[in-house]
Order: structure tokens, then C-alpha cells, then sequence
């Protein structure tokens, strides 16, 4: 087999060992005979940083001195997982790596283990961030990402003795954090409160106070590319690290009471992911990172200018607005142009217009970004009279371009009277020069349905990017395996920078030598993910059944509830003997997923989901044909581990309701089949693996919509498809009758009441397709060889799902910038 080249550098395997030394000496205090795996990982991060300063430097030079754009992606969050390993794969010191541990004695295992996952991000959103920074270091374009650095990210998931999840706190800063640099001379000072006076003609803001971000530098290497990129996350300090005057004895407390509120604004990572809350200290938190980041590409862009020309700053840096968190840079632009500079209020727009750019995520109308006007007056009141100008303009505009009143109406930014409040997507598709989509899919229906009225008008600022994944992370760390046996299959490993080279493969889907090489390094891939699940959450897993794994954040759109559903009947057809288990093609099933902590269907589900597995796992009935598996804390270890074990993958949300979805990508290029529906980026998969190599089921968009239109789910019409499926009744009824909750027949009833009563993602309706779809998987898988060529023709046509190309289209219809010269 040929041996996959990690890119060399020119350091010797011995020279980063005595790198190592070093490190262990002057950081940690330590000798390689008294330092731990966590000494050691410690001892390598900081080696493997300074190996990479000056990379950084130049890239930050050439960046501000010469004339490639650079790119600001803001995002409130960097979902990274652990960062060593890929660290050292993209520095080129991976081999360098293993032979100084050789050398110093250590597992590397254990030393690339003893790091905790940061998890500042919640799911899709903040891991798509971190793949983006990945692309863009790698393809050797110049970008900041800006974000916040929560001291605690996102809740610790457990489940307690009734199956219940428990979040506990996820504080990461437990141990020593060897990546980030904090600079406490490149702080901002960030103002909130207060109110806006008339001085001399001119309205000018008198904050109440301020808060210190101050930065924390990350590294962003580029795989092989020589570039090494910053992630800036920013932290709040008090600027009143103690009130003296109120400093006494008896007013020990309320001195520091204003250092503590703060801080407390890079605190915590908001757990929600759908429905925003209109929280204050969310507010606080966007506009804190925003602020402190505009002001950082100025002071970067035009270093040491009292009177920097700020109409050359889209020339400079464009941002990426990541979802509607990060809107209230809108009108902080507009406000620091302004007030700060001096400009007029036209040269500002004009600026402000093309140096902004908006991705939405989502489709769920609730999950858009709403905010009361009282709240950010309260807080922001210059940033208000802003937005409200913004409106009155765009409602003149629109005026002007003969769009009719009640449209105008419609489309209003800032929506006047009681409820006065501020539409973030609509802002940010006005105040910037384009709108993108995640997925082909999606983008069509952001513009006939989410912005129709938006998209009427402004045709031409509506594109799609669709979400792509890091196959550094994903496919060469996560699976080792399958990474040497495409590189002896196509004689290269220059597919890990140019992921379509993987089509490459499809000639080898018929040569059964290597379609069985795939097989065994699927199966030596489940034996490894039976070990690390033994030794992590002690489960005993079968690695000879099929693994059929669903993991992503718990949601009623994407219908776990379908999936437990059809293994409840499953199980019961074993129990009423109405199916031989012997005929069965035996499963194993994993589920992975966090639920809001106030999500209450969701949670309800998750408590389902567990007692489902205990009934199942304890029950001789099914033993060895059908085991159900919740890992608990899913997250970005889990996903490395799991995905590359999966056999089929779970995309079963409710057509028209997931954005894109990027668990799919993960699943699809590493040799998992994909059963699912014609959702998101699903679309594109089953397009590109081809029709016959996709399990594909259930309604489309369009006949969603008409169900809707019959009032499914306002007049109860799910109740109607469990009245005729004996099969989805049974299920149901069980669930019910205390079956899965020790007899109990209320612990799931409102769970089972909406299920019959409402159903709004339509499970039911869809449940029979799924049903359907699980004969001709079980045919497919009895057929190994069947089965694992699917696989490999999966593999082969889903290059086009690197985060590469996402990042390609972003430059080429978005940014217009690309590669540092
Ligand atoms: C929304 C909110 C709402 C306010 C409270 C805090 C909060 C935090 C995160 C979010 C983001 C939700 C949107 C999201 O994660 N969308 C997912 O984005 C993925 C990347 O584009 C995409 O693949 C998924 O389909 C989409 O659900």
C-alpha cells in the first residue's frame, strides 16, 4: 500500500522532539520523564505554534500590504473540535509528530486525546464556520474569522437514571488552552447604553458604559498551503476591575458587581438554535463581538491613520454575515463612518452596502432574528435612529421603484407602533450586496417563499452557495483508512486539495479487489468504533450488524420521532411474531443529538429514545438483531468516530425544513448510504451519487405544502393515517400504554398527543414511505458487495462537497477576492 504523504516540513523528526523538550522545560516545568500525555500535548501545541509564527506573520503582512481582499467572517460561533492533530496534518508535522513521541515515549493517542474539545458553536452553523476557515487558509485566501470566546460553550449532555438529558456546564477552560493568544494591546473599547444628544447639529451618542474585548488568537493553518490565517475571538473584561469608591468592607459585593455583568457577556454560549429569545445579553453579545471586530479590520487595514480613507475599505475586507447574528454591523458601520469618521450619510451607505454580505441558514420563519426596538434602544440608541433612517430610505426606494403600499408594508425593516421591533434578515438583505442559501434547494425557497417580496426586487442579490465540509478533518483524520486506500487507488493524495479527484474512484467500483478492500476497511472501521464506544460509554457492540446512525441536534423538523417510530415497529413485528427476527438483516441503531434545554417535545423525545434502547437492548427477543444506541454529548469526537463506522445515515427531515444539512456530505464521503428525503443538500447528493445508489423516500417540498394546504396539521389529519397503518398504530399505542416508560402511560403524552393531533413536520404521513424503503436497504445490505460498491460510488461523486469548492463559489459570486499573491 502506498504510504500517504503528509506534507513534509522541513523539520526533522528529531528537531521537533527537541522542540518538545523545550517547551516541556520552559512552559510546563517538567522533564519528558515526569510529564503526563496532557504535558505533552501542552509541550507539542506550543511547538507546533511557534513551527508556525512565521507563516502567520507573512500571511498577515502580505495581507495588509498588498492588494488581495481579505475576508472578515463573522460568526458568533467557531465550532472547531480539537485542534493538535489537525494542526500538525496541516502544518506538515504529522510524521515528524509520530517519531517524536516514539522517541519521547508517549501514545500519541493519548497525548492528541488529553485536549478538550472546544464547543464553541451549537450544530450546523458554528461547524460550517470552522470548515470555512479551514478552505480559506488552504486555498491561501486572506481572512480573519471573528467570533467571541465563551468561557463556557455549548452544555455537557447527560442522561439520568429515567433517560432524562441533564446539561451540565461545559467549561472548557478547565486545563491549560494552548492555542489561543490573548493580546491585551489590540483590545476595543464597546459602549452600550446611555442615550443620543444634539451637539452642534450633529447627533452624537452619550453611552452609560463600555465593556474591554479583548482579543484571543487562534492559528489557522492552510493544508499544504504555506498560509496560516487568524481566528479572532474576543473576550469582555470589566474596564472597573474594582469600584473604589464604593470599595469598603460593607460594599465589598457591589464593587465588583460591574466587572462580573461585564464579563458575563462572553460568558455562555445561548444553547438555542431555532427560537431566538429576544434576551438582552444575546443582543449584548452580538453587538460586542461585531463592534470590536469592525474596529479591528481598521485598525489592521489602515495601522497607525489618524484620517484612513475608509471609501477604499470594501477594497480592503469583505464580511460574511453568518446568519442574522451578526446584523447589528449594519448600522455599526454605518455609525462608526458616521460618528467617528465624519462621513455623509450617502458615502457611508455606499460603503457599508458593498462591504457586507448575508447567508441565511434556515427556513424555519422563527428561527429569523427579531428584535423588540425597545431593547436595542435601550442598549444601542444611536444604532436604532440608524436603522430607523435605513428604513425610511429603503421604504422611499422601494416607493420610487412603483413597489406596490402593501408590499412596502411587508417588507418593512423596522415595524412601527406598540411592538415596535427590527427584522435582522431583512435588514442585512437590504444593507448588503447579496443574499445566499446553503443549498440549491434552499436558496429557491428563500426567494419564492422566506424573501419572496425581497427577491421581486432585488433579483440580482439573490445567489446560492451550497455548504461544503473540510475533507482534512473529515475524511484524513476521521478515517485513516479509507484516506490510504483512495490515495493507493488513484496512485495520489492530491484529492485531500482537490476533493473532485475522487471521481477518480469510479472506475473501481467494478474491480471487486478493491470494492473488498473498501468492505473490510468499513468493517475494520466499526470494529475500532465497537472498542472506543466499550471504553467510553461501555456499550457492547455487535460490529457485524449493520450501524444505521442519525446524529445532528435534536429537532422536530428533522423527525428522530420518525426514526424511533419505525424501530418500535420493528420491535413490536419481532414481539407479536409477525416477523421472523431471523429474516431480519440485524441493526444496530445509533442516535446522537443535544436538545435545547427549554425544548421541551425535543427532550421528551430524547427521554423516548433511551428507554426505547432499554427495553430493546434487554430484551432476548431481539437480541443480536436490533440494538438501539444513544451516545450521550454528541459532538465532534463523536462524529469523527462514528461517521466513518456508519453503514447507512439517517436524512429524513421534513422536505422543505432543513437548509442543507453537512452531516449528510460527512456520511456520503465516507462510504455511508444515505436514506432520506428530497431535503436540503440531500438534493444535490442523491443527484450527484446517482438515484440508484440513494435510498430515497417520502413527500417532496411541493407536496408538503399541499398537505399543508389541506390543514393537515390545524385540522388533525394525522390522526387519520394512524387510524388506517396498523403497523404506525401499534407503534404509537405503545409508546402510549407505558411500554417504554415502566407502565407509566404519562411520561410521553404530550409527545403522543401532538404526534395524533397536530404533527406539524408530518411524521406520520411520511411513515409508511419510511416503512417501505427499509425492504429494498435490508436487500441492498445482504448483498456485501452490492452494498459497499453503493459506497464507494458515493464516495467517488461527492467531491464536489468540500468546503473547497463552497469557499470557491463564495470568491467567484460573493467576494470576488481570492488567493494571496
Ligand atoms: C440560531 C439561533 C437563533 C437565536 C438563538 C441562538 C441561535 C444560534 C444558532 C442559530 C443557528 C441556527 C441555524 C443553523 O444552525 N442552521 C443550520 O445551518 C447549517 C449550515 O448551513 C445547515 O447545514 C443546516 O441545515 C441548518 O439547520
Amino acid at each position: 500500500m502506498t504510504e500517504i504523504t503528509a506534507p513534509k516540513s522541513s523539520l526533522t523528526s528529531g528537531e521537533f522532539t527537541d522542540e518538545i523538550r523545550e517547551q516541556l522545560k520552559y512552559t510546563q516545568g517538567v522533564t519528558p520523564e515526569q510529564a503526563t500525555a496532557a504535558d505533552v500535548y501542552v509541550a507539542t501545541a506550543a511547538a507546533v505554534r511557534r513551527h508556525l509564527v512565521d507563516s502567520w506573520m507573512k500571511t498577515q503582512h502580505d495581507m495588509v500590504n498588498g492588494d488581495t481582499k481579505a475576508v472578515g467572517y463573522l460568526s458568533a460561533e467557531f465550532l472547531m473540535g480539537k485542534q493538535l492533530e489537525n494542526a500538525l496534518l496541516n502544518a506538515g508535522l504529522t510524521e515528524q509528530f509520530e517519531g517524536a513521541m516514539k522517541e519521547l515515549g508517549f501514545d500519541t493517542k493519548d497525548v492528541i486525546d488529553a485536549e478538550y474539545e472546544p464547543g464553541l458553536g451549537n450544530g450546523g452553523l458554528g461547524r460550517l464556520a470552522a470548515c470555512y476557515i479551514d478552505s480559506l487558509a488552504s486555498i491561501g485566501v486572506p481572512a480573519f474569522g471573528y467570533g467571541i470566546r465563551y468561557q463556557y460553550g455549548i452544555f455537557k449532555q447527560e442522561f439520568d437514571e429515567n433517560g432524562k438529558q441533564i446539561e451540565t456546564p461545559d467549561y472548557w477552560l478547565v486545563n491549560e488552552e494552548p492555542w489561543g493568544h490573548v493580546d491585551y494591546n489590540r483590545d476595543q473599547r464597546v459602549n452600550f447604553g446611555g442615550e443620543v444628544v444634539e451637539e452642534n447639529g450633529k447627533r452624537v451618542w452619550k453611552p452609560a458604559w463600555a465593556v474591554r474585548a479583548v482579543p484571543c488568537d487562534y492559528m489557522v493553518p492552510g493544508y499544504k498551503s504555506g498560509r496560516v490565517n487568524t481566528l479572532r475571538l474576543w473576550t469582555a473584561k470589566s474596564y472597573d476591575e474594582f469600584d473604589l469608591l464604593t470599595f469598603n468592607k460593607s460594599d465589598y459585593l457591589d464593587a465588583v458587581i460591574p466587572k462580573v455583568e461585564a464579563e458575563n457577556i462572553s460568558k455562555i454560549l445561548y444553547p438555542e438554535d431555532s427560537t431566538p429569545q429576544g434576551k438582552k445579553l444575546r443582543l449584548e453579545q452580538q453587538y460586542f463581538f461585531v463592534s470590536a471586530s469592525i474596529h479591528d479590520a481598521i485598525r489592521v487595514f489602515y495601522p497607525g491613520e489618524k484620517n484612513p480613507d475608509l471609501t477604499t475599505l470594501p477594497n480592503k475586507i469583505v464580511f460574511q454575515l453568518n446568519d442574522t447574528h451578526p446584523v447589528i454591523g449594519i448600522p455599526e458601520l454605518m455609525r462608526v463612518l458616521i460618528d467617528e469618521y465624519g462621513y455623509d450619510w450617502d458615502t457611508a451607505w455606499s460603503i457599508t452596502n458593498k462591504t457586507f454580505n448575508y447567508t441565511c441558514h434556515t427556513l424555519l420563519p422563527e428561527a429569523l432574528e427579531v428584535w423588540p426596538a425597545s431593547l436595542i434602544g435601550e442598549l444601542l440608541p444611536r444604532h436604532l435612529e440608524i436603522i430607523k433612517k435605513i428604513n425610511e430610505q429603503f421604504m422611499s426606494e422601494l416607493k420610487a421603484k412603483g413597489v406596490a403600499d402593501d408590499q412596502i408594508e411587508r417588507m418593512r425593516i423596522y415595524t412601527d407602533g406598540k411592538d415596535a421591533s427590527v427584522r435582522m434578515a431583512y435588514l442585512a438583505t437590504y444593507g448588503g450586496s447579496y443574499v445566499n442559501g446553503v443549498a440549491e434547494l434552499h436558496s429557491e425557497l428563500l426567494k419564492d417563499v422566506t424573501l419572496k417580496d425581497f427577491s421581486s426586487v432585488y433579483p440580482d442579490k439573490f445567489t446560492n452557495v451550497t455548504n461544503g465540509v473540510t475533507p482534512r478533518r473529515f475524511i484524513k483524520l476521521a478515517n485513516p483508512r479509507m484516506s490510504d486506500l483512495i490515495t493507493e487507488g488513484l496512485g495520489t493524495d492530491a484529492w485531500l486539495s482537490d476533493l473532485e479527484q475522487l471521481k477518480g474512484l469510479i472506475p473501481l467500483a467494478d474491480d471487486p479487489e478493491f470494492v473488498k478492500k473498501f468492505a473490510a476497511v468499513k468493517q475494520a472501521n466499526k470494529n475500532d468504533f465497537a472498542a472506543f464506544a466499550k471504553r467510553k460509554y461501555g456499550f457492547d457492540i455487535d460490529p457485524n450488524t449493520m450501524f444505521n446512525t442519525m446524529i445532528k441536534r435534536l429537532h422536530e423538523y428533522k423527525r428522530q420521532a420518525l426514526k424511533i417510530l419505525a424501530v418500535i415497529a420493528t420491535y413490536a413485528d419481532i414481539k407479536s411474531g409477525k416477523v421472523d427476527p431471523d429474516t431480519l438483516v440485524p441493526r444496530t441503531v445509533f442516535f446522537g443529538a443535544k436538545a435545547a434545554p427549554g425544548y421541551y417535545l425535543a427532550k421528551q423525545t430524547i427521554q423516548l429514545i433511551n428507554n426505547v434502547a432499554r427495553v430493546i437492548n434487554n430484551d432476548p427477543a431481539t437480541k443480536g438483531k436490533l440494538h438501539v444506541y444513544f451516545p450521550w454529548n454528541y459532538n465532534i469526537e463523536l462524529a469523527q468516530n462514528l461517521i466513518p463506522a456508519t453503514d447507512l445515515d439517517e436524512q429524513i427531515s421534513q422536505a422543505g425544513k432543513e437548509a442543507s444539512g453537512t452531516g449528510n456530505m460527512k456520511f456520503a464521503l465516507n462510504g455511508a448510504l444515505t436514506v432520506g428525503t428530497l431535503d436540503g443538500a440531500n438534493v444535490e447528493i442523491r443527484e450527484r451519487v446517482g438515484a440508484e445508489n440513494f435510498f430515497l423516500f417520502g413527500m417532496t417540498e411541493p407536496e408538503v405544502s399541499a398537505l399543508y394546504a389541506k390543514g393537515y396539521d390545524t385540522k388533525g389529519l394525522s390522526r387519520e393515517y394512524y387510524e388506517k397503518d396498523p403497523q404506525l398504530k401499534q407503534a404509537i399505542d405503545m409508546v402510549a400504554d407505558g411500554t417504554f416508560s415502566n407502565g407509566d402511560k404519562d411520561t410521553y403524552k404530550d409527545l403522543v398527543n401532538d404526534w395524533l393531533n397536530k404533527d406539524y413536520f408530518m411524521t406520520l404521513a411520511d411513515f409508511r414511505a419510511y416503512m417501505d424503503i427499509q425492504a429494498e436497504i435490508e436487500e441492498t445490505y445482504r448483498d456485501p458487495m452490492k452494498w459497499a460498491r453503493m459506497a464507494v460510488l458515493n464516495v467517488a461523486n461527492s467531491g464536489y462537497f468540500s468546503s473547497d469548492r463552497s469557499i470557491e463559489d463564495y470568491l467567484e459570486r460573493i467576494w470576488h477576492t481570492g488567493a494571496l499573491k
